[in-house]
Formats: C-alpha cells, sequence, structure tokens
C-alpha cells in the first residue's frame, strides 16, 4: 500500500519552485499543494486494487541548494485546504501555516549536509518530503 501511496504521489507532482541563488543571499519560493486522488482501478506488478482514494500533499520541493553559510529564506505558501507544516529538524524549523497562509522562513546555513524537509503534521506517507542541501 505503502507503494501505491508512492506512485500516486509522483503522479500527481505539481509543485512550483522558483529559485534564484546569489552568493549569501537565496531565496526560494515553495508551494504546498494537494491532490485528491481518486482512481477507480489500477493494475501493479500483476495485481488489482480496486477504490483507490489518497490524498497528496507536496510539502517541499525535492531539493533546495544553498552553499554555506549562506543566508536562505524560503517562502512558503499553502494552498492545501488545510493546515500544513514545515520542518527541518537540524535548523530547528518547524513551522505551520494555515490554509491559504504564506510565511517568510528564514536560516543561516551553517550546518552542511542533506537535511529533510518535512510536514510534521500528518503522515509522512501521504507527503513527498523534500531535501535542503548546504555544500561547502
Ligand atoms: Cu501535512
Amino acid at each position: 500500500m505503502k507503494k501505491t501511496i508512492t506512485m500516486f504521489a509522483s503522479l500527481a507532482l505539481g509543485l512550483l519552485l522558483v529559485g534564484t541563488a546569489q552568493a549569501n543571499d537565496q531565496k526560494f519560493k515553495v508551494v504546498i499543494n494537494a491532490y485528491d486522488t481518486n482512481i477507480p482501478e489500477l493494475n501493479i506488478e500483476g495485481v488489482t486494487v480496486k477504490n483507490i482514494r489518497a490524498f497528496n500533499v507536496i510539502n517541499a520541493p525535492e531539493t533546495l541548494v544553498v552553499k554555506k553559510n549562506s543566508k536562505v529564506t524560503i517562502t512558503v505558501e499553502n494552498k492545501s485546504p488545510i493546515s500544513e507544516g514545515f520542518s527541518i529538524d537540524e535548523y530547528g524549523i518547524k513551522e505551520v501555516l494555515k490554509a491559504g497562509e504564506t510565511k517568510d522562513i528564514t536560516l543561516v546555513a551553517k550546518k552542511s549536509g542533506a537535511f529533510t524537509i518535512y510536514c510534521q503534521l500528518h503522515p509522512l506517507n501521504i507527503h513527498l518530503s523534500g531535501t535542503l542541501n548546504v555544500i561547502d
């Protein structure tokens, strides 16, 4: 079942990401969107699954790439019909955006590595998570 949901999430990918990279000042726009899929029947690897219904939320872009020590501004817009979370644990970010809300989230990229961006409010398997990549 998890495999099925992941596949639907990929099909419903509609992410809007606009990034402009500048030295030590990087800005991104992330749109959280929701897709209510209702596929009556699907055959996966020889198994027929019926009456599938899944609510997919894309809560982050696949990857944000920034240089270490950059000042990063992520403008997050929530187009989902419900509140959504935006978390990056290693940077202490844990925001909640109400439906229709837009927030600017800022950080200084002091730690290098790959950090997961996810929604802390809902099960991970109905979302596509993202990654903040901080490179030296
Ligand atoms: Cu969520």
